[in-house]
């Protein structure tokens, strides 16, 4: 209740920022994506990590407010950096389960892109295999018209909750996340490797691209590119990062 009567300040007092982690293309190397991570940062707590007051957000209902601000702030931002001249890449946005249920998503989406004028192909929606697989009638309805509005649409922390193929084949996604637990031991662990090499094959049997989250290491990327992995995003290429560290970077790598 302390937390979240302090989140409910937080909103009020916008205490919260977006950092930008990168996504790169494993075969040019180029920045082709930026995925955006809320932080809250509390005048005496500090930094609270999202894992920490997510959770709290969406049982008090305050995902909502939050939820809005990240969206809006995210397409903001990127449609600065395009009037900057920086390279046009998909923002990722994290959308929780609350989100996604709310039955007039793709109007505040809508309504968003007209306000912040950014194209709806370079804003990308993030949902976990557990959001989706909830209500999976509910998510296609839902998806279906995000996807006409050309939005684009993942399943983050792939591998972790479990899918109905028949499901994964009607939803209208564009990309699957290899959730990081599988990446973390890859070189060493051959269950995990077998487990992102079935992802990235059955993505790519799907015609959908495949990303590994949570790359450490030039060892991991190099068993994940062998084997047709197409994109990676994590700490070997950059952490999470504020928005003007993220432009920089961006600017000097592609
Ligand atoms: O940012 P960090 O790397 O600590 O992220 C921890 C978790 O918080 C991840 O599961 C991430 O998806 C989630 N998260 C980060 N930002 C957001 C957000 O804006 N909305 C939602 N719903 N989850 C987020
Ligand atoms: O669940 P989601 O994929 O949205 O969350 C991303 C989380 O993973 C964030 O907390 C982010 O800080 C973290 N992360 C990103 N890259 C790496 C990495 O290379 N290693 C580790 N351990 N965590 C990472
Ligand atoms: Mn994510
Ligand atoms: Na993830």
């Amino acid at each position: 209740l302390v937390l979240e009567n302090a989140l409910r300040q937080a909103v009020e007092r916008q205490e919260f920022v977006l950092h930008y982690q990168p996504q790169v293309d494993m075969g040019s190397g180029r920045v082709i994506g930026a995925e955006a991570l809320v932080r809250w940062l509390h005048p005496e707590l500090g930094m609270v990590p999202p894992a920490r007051f997510i959770p709290v957000a969406e049982d008090s209902g305050l995902i909502g407010a939050i939820g809005d601000w990240v969206l809006y702030e995210a397409c903001r931002q990127n449609r600065a950096w395009q009037e900057a001249g920086l390279p046009a890449i998909p923002v990722a946005v994290n959308l929780s389960a609350v989100q996604l249920r709310q039955s007039e998503l793709h109007e505040s989406v809508a309504e968003l892109l007209r306000r912040t004028g950014l194209e709806s192909r370079y804003l990308e929606l993030e949902l976990t295999e557990r959001t989706v697989m909830e209500d999976a009638e509910a998510t296609v309805r839902c998806l279906r018209r995000l996807d006409e509005m050309g939005v684009m649409l993942s399943i983050d922390d792939f591998g972790t909750g479990y899918s109905s193929l028949s499901y994964l084949k009607r939803f209208p996604i564009d990309k699957l996340k290899i959730d990081q637990s599988f990446v973390r031991d890859i070189v060493a662990d051959a269950d995990d490797q077998a487990i992102a090499v079935a992802i990235i094959s059955m993505g790519h049997s799907l015609r959908l691209r495949v990303i590994a989250e949570g790359v450490e290491t030039a060892e991991q990327l190099e068993i994940l590119h062998r084997h047709g992995c197409d994109e990676a995003q994590g700490f070997h290429f950059g952490r999470p990062m504020p928005a003007d560290e993220f432009a920089a970077y961006l600017a000097r790598r592609n």
